[in-house]
C-alpha cells in the first residue's frame, strides 16, 4: 500500500479549526487506503524555545488530539519525532544539500522571523523545513496530506528528494503534497483575509479543546461583512464564506445547498448553525482528550509503540542515505 505521512507541531494546548479541517480529518480518512504514519513532531517546537513543561504537556496532549479525533493505533503508527532520532541526523545530510539561497526563500521563516526579530530568529528556525524534508523522506513517503501554508515546504522536500537521487542513484521517494482545496485555508474569524493560526487574533480562533461556549461566541462574532446575502464570494464577502466553508466541511453539506437553506435568513441564523456543527464536532473530541491525559500510560504506551515501528523503517532509510553519500558504515 502507498505511505502517508503527515505531523503537527505541539506548540499549543489545542489543535486549532485550521489544523483540523486542513489536516487532521484528512489524515483519519486516509488511513483506509494508505499505510499512515502520523507523528507529533517536538523537535519542530523547539525552534520557538517554548516552556520546558509546557512542551511536554501539549506533546501528549496533540498525540491525544489525534487518537481522539480518530488516528487509529491499531492502523497506523503515531510517534513523537524527538523518539527517533534518524530524523535529526537525516536532517543534517539534507541541510548539506539545501543552498542558504534556497532556505532563504521560504516564505513561512521570512513571515516568523520578520515577527520574532533578528534576536529571536533561531537557526533552527531558519532550518525548520529541512527537518521538515527529513521527516517525510525518512518514511518513503507518497504522500504528505496538509494545508495551503506548507505547499512551499513539500516542494523543497521533493526538490531535496530529486536531488539525492539525481546525484547519487535511487535513494528515496519523491513525495507528493495531497492539499485539499475546500479546506486547504480557513481564515480567521476576526480577519476573514488571514490564516487562522494561533499566533493569529485570539477571538478569530476556534479551538478543538476551547469550551462550547467561548466557540459559540467566537463564532457569534466572527467578521462578517455590511452586505445582508449569505452567498459564496471569497474576494467580496471572505466572512460570510468562510463561515459556509467550516458549516459545509463538518456537516458534509455542499455550499451550494447551504445558500438554499439560508436564502433570505440573516448572517446570525447561519453562525448559529455553524456554532452547532463545530460544537458538536469538538465536543466528544475534547471528552476523550481529557480522559486519554487522565491517565496517560495508555497514551505513552502507543507513542512508545509506534516510535519503535517508525524506526525500524527510519533505520532503513538513513542507513541508504548514508551509504549513498559515502558515509563508511559502522562495523
Ligand atoms: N488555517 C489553516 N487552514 C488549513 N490548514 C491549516 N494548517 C494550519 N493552519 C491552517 C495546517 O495544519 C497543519 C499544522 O501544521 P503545524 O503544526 O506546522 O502548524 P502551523 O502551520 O505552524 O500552524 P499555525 O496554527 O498556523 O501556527 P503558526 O501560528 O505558527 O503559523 C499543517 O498541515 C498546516 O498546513
Amino acid at each position: 500500500r502507498p505511505r502517508v505521512f503527515s505531523a503537527m507541531q505541539p506548540t499549543a494546548d489545542s489543535l486549532h479549526l485550521g489544523n483540523y479541517l486542513g489536516a487532521l480529518r484528512q489524515w483519519v480518512a486516509l488511513q483506509d487506503d494508505y499505510e499512515a504514519i502520523y507523528s507529533v513532531v517536538d523537535l519542530h517546537a523547539l525552534t520557538v524555545s517554548p516552556d520546558p513543561a509546557d512542551l511536554r504537556r501539549r506533546s501528549r496532549q496533540t498525540a491525544a488530539q489525534y487518537l481522539a479525533a480518530g488516528v487509529d493505533p491499531a492502523r497506523s503508527l503515531l510517534f513523537l519525532q524527538s523518539h527517533v532520532p534518524e530524523h535529526a541526523q537525516l536532517a543534517w545530510v539534507l541541510s548539506c544539500l539545501t543552498g542558504f539561497g534556497e532556505a532563504s526563500r521560504m516564505t513561512q521563516f521570512k513571515d516568523k522571523s520578520s515577527r520574532q526579530g533578528a534576536e529571536g530568529t533561531t537557526v533552527g528556525l531558519f532550518t525548520y523545513p529541512v527537518l521538515m524534508a527529513a521527516d517525510i523522506l525518512l518514511y518513503d513517503t507518497d504522500l504528505v496530506p496538509v494545508g495551503e501554508d506548507q505547499r512551499q515546504h513539500i516542494e523543497l522536500a521533493r526538490d531535496l528528494a530529486q536531488r539525492i537521487n539525481a546525484r547519487h542513484g535511487d535513494v528515496v521517494r519523491v513525495p507528493e503534497a495531497s492539499i485539499v482545496k475546500a479546506t486547504a485555508k480557513i481564515y480567521d474569524l476576526a480577519e476573514p483575509t488571514a490564516k487562522m493560526s494561533k499566533s493569529g487574533h485570539v477571538n478569530g480562533l476556534l479551538e478543538v479543546m476551547d469550551d462550547p461556549k467561548v466557540l459559540s461566541k467566537r463564532i457569534r462574532s466572527a467578521v462578517t461583512d455590511a452586505d445582508t446575502v449569505i452567498r459564496f464570494d471569497r474576494e467580496a464577502k471572505p466572512g460570510v464564506s468562510n463561515l459556509l466553508t467550516i458549516h459545509s466541511a463538518l456537516s458534509g453539506t455542499s455550499v451550494d445547498d447551504l445558500v438554499a437553506e439560508f436564502e433570505g435568513k440573516m448572517y446570525g441564523h447561519l453562525k448559529v448553525a455553524v456554532a452547532e456543527v463545530v460544537v458538536g464536532e469538538f465536543a466528544p473530541i475534547r471528552e476523550r482528550v481529557g480522559e486519554l491525559m487522565a491517565d496517560p500510560a495508555e497514551l505513552d504506551e502507543i507513542l512508545a509503540d509506534g516510535a519503535a515501528k517508525a524506526r525500524t523503517i527510519a533505520r532503513e532509510t538513513l542507513a541508504r542515505v548514508y551509504d549513498a553519500v559515502g558515509l563508511v558504515p559502522a562495523a
